[in-house]
């Protein structure tokens, strides 16, 4: 959004209305364009940002919305570009803008920005996530009647400053001007252009009900026209339709060079049309600065009337009734692109929490594309917004100025979005308390009061700047430690991010935690502002276990904290963590750079987790079946004799009760229980068809699941051995969908089957893995096969028939030491996480079929930590010895983290 139009009007919609009401001469119209294409960028690297210059070389094209670390936050190499880039391009402005006021308007860029047009120092501004302007007009020469060249330069860097928030988080700083970029020229008379990139007017709502609603516009003026002038500000209320439902005209005398507040009542609105996640209806506020008949400055903001309020006992109420706030948080990155998006982008993500039946979105954890709440007025789905402040602070005069000023700019920005209901302003700040401090010392009592002194002028800001919307503090699940600090008492809201049963403990305490909360402060209404579990796609279970990654624990969970939440009315909202995944680029685990803790993929697919949403809150009836994203399976055959074999599928529904069919045939039909239909289905080999039928409507699925039919018996004539993937030290089947491939969990070796003989499951220390290990593993995307392990294994053995094989060998040591820097998001209180201990020395070989094939398998040599390392063997099985893997240590224990078996011939 710009200065001129609203920030909840998207643009092309602005341009239009602004040609629809034009009733004066275009020349006196504020004129808007982005300049998004045709930039040259260029970085300094190595460079400090305060004396770095254009640099000589290195310049290639690029069009905004653009940032420099879309590839390097995904690599092995830890870390990514922290420092400085240039952006430039030459600008043609027209010959008549010599009379007009021309500002350059950045919707964000990451993360310190210094502006020079021809050679001069526009303007700096400091934080990623908020918009900034400046006037440029004073820079242009002009010649004449000739238009003026501008050579606009822009100086970023995105590196670590003390004085900025976010200090440390859990996602990635991506450098760049990742969003729009626009030019404006507007009339020397226009609404205030310089107050924090705001659009110089504000509306509230002083009075909703029923019955009528009031309507106020405030604002300032701005004469830069060199004389006085006798002025009118009219404003018109338009409905949908574009009827004008309300006007009011205000008179002002300026000075020459005066800036002058004004502020409008509207007449009342009677009955009027209520702004809900039901009905988003939106009037929309058009305000002019006249001299005479003359339209000299034209702003558009969007109306949405509305009331509400929070209730620490009964939650949330919109317009008089209770509302269950159900949403997502969502980070403003996408597959390939970082954050770089297109609007079209930030759009359909609130599109995605609609279609999940959803109303409210956190926008976590800073100010988004103004894309973001315009969909959310739209669409109807209530905001709470925030600043950067994560984990921690810097006690420094910079760091409060600047918490300020973004607040300020937040606020200002984004004042006349219907759908924004809450300011917040600090996310987990006890999260990471700075080296030396502790809760209990001296350093830390200081810093405490540090942070409680930041919250409060930040609170008290906030409320003096909008006294309609509430604020709200974001913790963590330390309770004590919030209170030490005495940060609940500060906001009007609390925010509790809760991990049991992912983090720490187990799903009990969560609702341990909420009614802790209820009890210990009662006048504290209360939001579930995130709680997820990681889930990568590619992992399955049975049997799941907390921290595992799979699908089905995540499911679990989900539906744990929805019921408990839907239990309690005290609880006024939840925001699932996170809509989508994204990118944190110091992250490990089963898919390092990205924290899967979400309910779709990057690329929007839909996991399970966001169906079991969609059957508790769609009001429409609703069937799907589960597992979309688990179309290729594998397991073994029900018995010796068996083609077929028994595993779980589950619908999600509305709907009271489901009838399946595989292929044709009836499998069952079950109950749904809380929005889940359970169903056991004899998968055959081959395609499987599924289809779901809901049994009083006409509703209905489908599905189709590939299934590989492993026989038990590997001499089988019925059920040849072709190919086996096992996952050592593993409890997870693991699809992968480019090789079409599925990885097993290991198991025992049984005569005629295949399996390990001795060993144990390698887990890493401290309580959180149930096994296996969450570190990177270096040249492989398929992390989560080599982090789990099998050491100390005698023998891994497979009873094939006679014939040619392919045999590959997975290992990759994980006892290694940390690494320097390492993401430590352990929301347990207390205690390192993700350290192992120092490198092992370790040396065995294999024998396959009594063959010395891998002599010195070493971490010495081939073996490094955490690296993957391969080898593929090709073994020839005579008579009925199948294949036999012979692991003899010579120091500390042999293991084997994955293995691959295929039949050539
Ligand atoms: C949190 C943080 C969020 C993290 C999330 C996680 O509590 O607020 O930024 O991404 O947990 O996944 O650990
Ligand atoms: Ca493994």
């Amino acid at each position: 959004m710009i200065p001129h139009l609203s920030f909840a009007t998207g643009w092309k919609l602005a341009l239009g209305l602004c040609l629809l009401l034009l009733s004066a001469p275009a020349d006196a119209q504020r004129l808007v364009q982005s300049i998004n294409s045709n930039w040259l960028f260029a970085k300094a690297e190595g460079q400090a940002f305060e004396s770095a210059g254009l640099p000589s070389s290195g310049w290639q094209p690029v069009s905004l919305p653009h940032t420099w670390n879309a590839a390097d936050v995904l690599d092995d190499e830890p870390g990514y570009y922290r420092g400085v880039g240039w952006y430039r391009k030459t600008l043609t402005v027209p010959a008549d803008w010599q009379n007009r006021a021309v500002y350059l308007y950045f919707e964000g860029a990451n993360q310190e920005a210094e502006v020079l047009v021809n050679g001069q120092l526009a303007g700096r501004h400091a934080g990623g996530y908020t918009a900034f302007s400046f006037p440029v007009s004073r820079f242009l020469q002009f010649a004449g009647n000739a238009p003026a060249t501008a050579e606009v330069q822009v100086k970023l860097t995105n590196r670590y400053n003390p004085d900025i928030p976010p200090l440390t988080a859990d996602f990635t700083f991506y450098g760049g001007i990742y969003r729009d970029v626009y030019l404006v020229a507007a009339d020397p008379v226009h609404f205030n252009l310089d107050n924090y990139a705001s659009n110089g007017t504000f509306i509230t709502t002083p009075a909703v009900s029923a019955e009528e609603a009031q309507v106020v516009v405030a604002g300032a003026l701005t004469n830069s026209s060199g004389k006085p002038r006798q002025l009118t500000v009219l404003t018109q209320l338009l409905d949908k339709e574009g009827r004008e439902v309300g006007r009011q005209q205000t008179r002002l005398q300026l000075k020459a060079g005066e800036n002058r507040a004004f502020k409008q009542s509207l007449p009342s609105v009677r009955r009027p049309h209520l702004w809900s996640p039901e009905q988003p209806y939106l009037y929309r506020a058009v305000s002019q600065v006249l001299d005479g008949k003359q339209v000299l400055d034209e702003v558009t903001n969007p109306v949405g009337l509305r009331w509400y309020r929070f209730d620490a006992a009964q939650g949330f109420f919109l317009n008089g009734q209770p509302l269950k706030l159900i949403g997502t948080n969502r980070h403003q990155d996408y597959p390939g692109l970082g954050n770089a998006l297109p609007d079209a982008l930030h759009v359909r993500d609130v599109e995605l929490i609609k279609q999940l039946g959803g109303n409210f979105l956190r926008v976590s954890h800073y100010p988004q594309d103004p894309a973001v709440l315009q969909a959310c007025d739209r669409l109807g789905i209530l905001t709470s917004v925030e600043i950067p402040i994560v984990n921690a602070i810097t006690d420094s005069r910079g760091f409060f100025q600047n918490c300020r000023t973004m607040q300020t700019e937040m606020i200002r920005q984004a004042y006349n979005h219907p759908s924004v209901i809450i300011w917040a302003y600090m996310n987990e700040v006890l999260l990471r308390l700075p080296p030396g401090i502790k809760r209990d010392n001296e350093a830390g009592k200081v810093y405490l009061q540090r942070v409680n002194r930041l919250a409060q002028e930040l609170d008290s800001l906030t409320r003096r700047e909008d006294p309609a919307r509430y604020t709200m503090i974001v913790n963590h699940g330390d309770f004590e430690l919030y209170q030490l600090a005495g940060l609940p008492a500060i906001a009007q809201l609390v925010g509790w991010n809760l991990y049991q049963g992912w983090y720490s403990g187990d799903l009990q305490g969560f609702p341990k935690f909420l009614d802790r909360h209820r009890r210990e402060l009662p006048t504290k209404p209360l939001l579930v502002t995130e709680y997820g579990a990681d889930s990568d796609v590619r992992l399955h279970s049975f049997d799941p276990r907390r921290f595992d990654k799979t699908t089905e624990y995540a499911n679990a969970y989900h539906q744990f904290y929805l019921q408990a939440m839907l239990e309690r009315p005290f609880v006024a909202g939840s925001a699932v963590w996170n809509l989508a995944e994204f990118n944190s680029e110091t992250r490990q685990e089963a898919v390092p750079h990205i924290n899967n803790k979400s309910l779709m993929t990057g690329d929007r697919q839909p996991k399970d987790a966001y169906l079991l949403y969609q059957a508790h809150l769609l009001k429409t009836p609703f069937l799907r079946i589960g597992s979309r994203t688990w179309t290729l399976r594998s397991g073994t055959a029900a018995g010796p004799d068996s083609l077929f074999c028994r595993q779980p599928v589950e619908v999600y529904t509305n709907q009271p009760e489901v009838r399946l069919l595989l292929n044709g045939q009836d499998v069952g039909t079950r109950k749904s229980e809380y929005g889940v239909a359970r169903f056991t289905v004899p998968f055959r080999a081959g395609l499987n068809q599924l289809q779901a039928q809901a049994v009083d409507q006409s509703l209905e699925d489908q599905a189709e699941i590939t299934f590989r039919l492993l026989p038990t018996q590997l001499t089988s004539d019925k059920l040849p051995f072709t190919e086996l993937n096992v996952s050592l030290g593993d409890a997870r089947t693991f699809t992968d969908s480019k090789l079409q491939q599925v990885w097993v969990p290991e198991q025992a070796y049984r005569p005629g089957s295949w399996g390990y003989v001795g060993g144990e499951v390698y887990k890493m220390p401290g309580d959180r893995l149930p096994y296996g290990s969450d570190r990177d593993i270096l040249g492989t995307e398929y992390d989560a096969i080599y982090e789990t392990q099998r050491l100390g294994l005698q023998q891994f053995r497979l009873d094939v028939p006679p014939g040619e094989y392919e045999v590959t060998l997975h290992f990759a040591e994980l006892e290694a030491a940390p690494q320097g820097e390492q993401l430590v998001y352990n929301l347990s209180s207390g205690g390192a996480v993700g350290s192992s201990p120092a490198t092992q020395a370790r040396t065995f070989s294999v024998l396959v079929n009594g063959l010395p094939t891998l002599p010195v398998l070493s971490t010495a040599t081939n073996l490094r930590p955490l690296q993957a390392a391969s080898f593929q063997v090709p073994v020839t099985v005579k008579g009925a010895q199948g294949i036999v893997l012979d692991f003899q240590a010579q120091q500390g224990q042999a293991f084997l983290n994955g293995l691959q078996v295929r039949r050539l011939y």
